[in-house]
């Protein structure tokens, strides 16, 4: 098949963008906009045209915090109509519990049980909206449940307060019969000096303490393993093994930097190629969901640019992995390594400990495979 055809996304692949990525205006700390507010029903057409298969949210992506009622039910139409226009879908929601300066020392964290009830509520009409739109995944990344100074609250009253809130909300979700789960991001800094629950071990030992389990897993992000020096895979994996990775989100980061949500595979060769080996191998079969941004050099095309681009280098990654079970040497040097844990000597003492000692496991070769695979040389 010509290259041309086989990297072109497809519904079928999955891929989504949220809202806030492709149309992320290149703001940072030291800058002003760059581009251009994207209007939602314009994303959804233009994602259909790149051949995506949904489009994600916060509610304020979508309904600005001041609507009034009739400006939300006129919103909501508009983007339905146009979802239903160009065939995509909304498979996750979430809640934007950060930006509104009432939640800078917390929102379901906070102090203020006036702050609490409102980031509840918030988050309540943000599950009602998803539902609406037919999402069964509800994100929640707490980027302002953390601290400074952790004088002035202490850590366990704020996971008490965040354990009340999720109890709440899963209980809404029950109780209004919507078939929808919540994915809990974690992340271990920025905007927060500290973020409370701060990987996906975290995340995935506080849920085993909430009234409604069964109900939320995670959404673990490549960039914030990475900011916390983790193996963005194994931090998947054991998401997996708990039947806990409800989406992800696909990004790139250079470690020991600041928060770079960059596209999805530009910078770790080796790590998302394990990544998409992972996803694929598991049979996880939700969203590819991107959560990056353009780079900030970019105009609109670029941000087209960085959307088709992100898609197709899932594609050809999935494509290596592919190969990498089709090829002959990669698994004959696998067979080898799996004879010798196999064959080895089995356990009868010291002497089959110093077979072990002395044994070479092959990695070097079955590393320099799988560079070169990446590289095209093979
Ligand atoms: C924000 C954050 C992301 C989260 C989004 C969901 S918003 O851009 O950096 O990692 O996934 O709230
Ligand atoms: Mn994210
Ligand atoms: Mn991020």
């Amino acid at each position: 098949m010509e290259d041309q055809e086989r990297f072109v996304p497809q519904p079928e692949d999955r891929f989504t963008f949220g809202l806030w990525t492709v149309g992320n205006r290149g703001r940072d700390p030291f800058g002003d906009a760059v581009r251009p507010t994207i209007a939602p029903t314009t994303i959804v057409r233009e994602l259909s045209r790149l051949g995506a298969y949904g489009v994600t949210l916060h509610d304020n992506d979508l309904v600005p915090i001041d609507a009034t009622p009739a400006e939300r039910d006129r919103i909501v139409r508009e983007f339905k109509a146009a979802l239903d226009d160009h065939h995509l879908a909304v498979p996750m929601v979430t809640v934007n519990l950060f930006y509104d300066p009432v939640f800078k020392d917390g929102a379901l964290t906070s102090a203020a049980p006036a702050v609490r009830r409102f980031a509840v509520d918030k988050a309540k009409r943000a599950m009602d909206l998803g539902h609406e739109l037919g999402a069964t995944i509800f994100v929640l990344w707490g980027g302002r449940e953390g601290a400074e100074v952790d004088a002035a609250k202490d850590p366990r009253d704020a996971l008490r307060w965040y354990r009340e809130s999720l109890n709440e909300l899963t209980d809404h979700i029950i109780r209004n019969g919507y078939p929808m789960r919540i994915a809990l991001e974690p992340k271990p800094n920025e905007p927060r000096s500290d973020i409370y629950l701060p990987t996906v071990g975290s995340m995935l030992a506080f849920i085993q303490t909430l009234d409604h389990a069964e109900r939320v897993g995670v959404n673990p992000e490549v960039a914030h393993a990475k900011m916390a020096g983790l193996n963005p895979v194994h931090e998947v994996a054991q998401a997996i093994d708990q039947q806990k990775l409800f989406h992800i989100d696909l990004n790139d980061q250079r470690i020991a930097r600041f928060d770079q949500d960059l596209r999805f595979g530009s910078d770790d060769l080796k790590g998302t190629f394990y990544l998409v080996k992972l996803l694929e191998d598991s049979g996880y079969d939700g969203p590819r969901h991107f959560d990056a941004h353009p780079y900030r050099t970019e105009d609109i095309e670029g941000v087209w640019q960085f959307a088709r681009g992100s898609m197709r280098s899932y594609l050809a990654y999935r494509e290596k992995v592919r190969r990498f079970h089709q090829d002959g040497e990669i698994q004959a040097v696998l067979a080898r390594i799996q004879k010798l844990h196999s064959e080895g000597p089995a356990i009868d003492g010291e002497a089959s400990l110093n077979w072990w000692r002395e044994r070479g496991y092959a990695y070097e070769e079955l590393d320099q495979l799988v560079t070169e695979l990446l590289l095209g040389m093979r």
